[in-house]
């Protein structure tokens, strides 16, 4: 109540200023923690680092929503006092438009779990957009309206005029139109002095250069700016507006893994019967993405059951795989609809085991040698879990996890451990990599109790 008076007390022009001010620092913020966020290629450096960055940027998002709030009495006022620059109306609507949409979008990825997994996705593509589009906007406008640039524009000005530079704090405007009043009131001279200043003007706009330097400045930081982001923006917004998935072909093309014989397609599998991958993977992992080559790959499993056993590649393609069509959810927001997968389904691998009554989860080891998950045993007997060699009829390229990797349709995908090659039966829970530091045990898509 108090500090609310005392902010209610401040002249609105000072309110002005502090909440632009926060918002600068607050927008600062938000890109740093938000670009580090979503590199793909630092997760594994971050560690559960990341899960604490991830809560301060919605942190600072709120921060920045509650910014607006103080400012929403403020708008009608300040629209007025602008009304008369139109460059300035036009950044306000664009900047409030930026805040609005990066605020809607955030807080439905901040609520991912209560929300539809296409709005997360949606949602994801938004807060991108804008951040691609906003961000560079912002340091172009803070560069174009920085006090040295405006200073360099008062220093030609002035040197146009052939005056010495008048800096805005030396002459405050009253002074300034007091100066001209006088001159009014002052006789003859004064009449003299009017006219002589009225024709230095009008030769000073004609010395004016088109091309001031401080307009040429803007121009050289708007071209920078163009320069440096625009190829990367182009990359971002051909991948995420590319619905058939060329960056997984890419992939396939590039594959690093040396796998032979390739695995042969089922006929789904070839006709890829779920019509082809709808969007494009995030390629996420915590290590270097490792390669293999079938002259040392081992897949195996052991632990509480029965019949362990260690296959080698060729062998390992001797195991009945099925096809499957399923969406693929990254707890991060994004998507990937309609994966056809040909694979062996858990349960038959487990059933062909014999799992043995002491076991009550099952534990999967990535051939990174660092990433592991697990799953109770009776989820890991659901029936679309399943230890995939190809998608849309191709082997599985390394970047994608291949030559094996688990998919898990119906929870987030830091359960589709990647590169797969043990699986053991264990009795009591395994808390995997990213549980570990900070992901919920309990990845269910769109049901979860957390
Ligand atoms: N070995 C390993 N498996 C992994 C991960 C990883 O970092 N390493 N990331 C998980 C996460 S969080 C996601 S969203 C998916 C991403 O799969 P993709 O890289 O094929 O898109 O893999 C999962 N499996
Ligand atoms: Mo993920």
């Amino acid at each position: 109540m108090e500090s609310k008076r005392g902010w209610l007390k401040q002249s609105f022009g000072k309110r002005l200023n502090a909440i632009h001010s926060w918002n600068a620092w607050i927008l600062l913020l938000l890109t740093a923690t938000g670009i580090v966020l979503s590199i793909g290629a630092i997760r594994g450096d971050l560690g559960s680092f990341r899960v604490t960055l991830k809560q301060l940027h919605i942190y600072l998002g709120i921060a920045s929503i509650l910014l607006l709030i103080l400012y929403a009495p403020m708008i009608r006022k300040h629209w007025r006092q602008i009304r008369t620059r139109p460059n300035q109306r036009a950044n306000l609507v664009f900047v409030l438009a930026l805040l609005l949409g990066w605020a809607g979008s955030g807080v439905i990825l901040w609520q991912f779990r209560h929300m539809p997994p296409a709005w997360n996705n949606s949602a994801l593509f938004v807060h991108d957009l804008l951040t691609w589009v906003g961000v560079p906007y912002a340091v172009y406008h803070a560069i174009s309206r920085s006090r040295w640039l405006k200073r360099q524009q008062r220093l030609e000005q002035a040197a146009a005029a052939g005056k010495p530079p008048v800096t805005r704090s030396a002459v405050p405007a009253p002074a300034a139109a007091a100066s001209v009043a006088a001159a009014e009131k002052a006789p003859v001279a004064a009449n003299d002095a009017t006219s002589r200043t009225a024709a230095q003007a009008v030769i000073a706009a004609l010395k004016e250069s088109p091309i001031t330097r401080a307009s040429f400045l803007r121009l050289v930081a708007g071209l920078l700016l163009v320069i440096a982001v625009g190829p990367a923006f182009y990359r971002w917004i051909k991948g995420a507006l590319d619905n058939g998935g060329s960056a997984t072909d890419e992939y396939v093309a590039n594959d690093g893994n040396r796998m032979l014989p390739p695995p042969e397609p089922l006929p789904d599998s070839a006709a890829v019967v779920g019509g082809g991958a709808k969007g494009n993977f995030r390629v996420y992992t915590v290590t270097e993405i490792p390669a293999f080559s079938s002259d040392n790959w081992k897949f195996a499993i052991s632990g509480l059951v029965d019949n362990p056993n260690a296959w080698n590649w060729e062998q390992f393609l001797k195991l009945k795989r099925t096809v499957q069509v399923s969406d693929f959810h990254c707890v991060t927001g994004w998507s990937v609809y309609k994966c056809t997968w040909e694979g062996i389904p858990l349960k038959e691998m487990l059933a062909a085991a014999g799992v043995q009554s002491s076991a009550k989860f099952v534990k999967f080891y990535s051939g990174d040698k660092v990433y592991t998950d697990a799953l109770s045993l009776s989820q890991a007997n659901g029936d679309d879990i399943m230890v995939a060699v190809m998608m849309d009829g191709k082997p599985i390229p390394q970047q994608l996890g291949g030559p094996v990797r688990l998919i898990v349709p119906q929870m987030y995908a830091y359960k589709s451990v990647k590169w797969l090659q043990g699986i053991e039966l264990i009795d009591k829970e395994h808390m995997g990599y990213w549980e570990v530091r900070g992901y919920d045990n309990d990845a269910w898509v769109g049901r979860s109790n957390a």
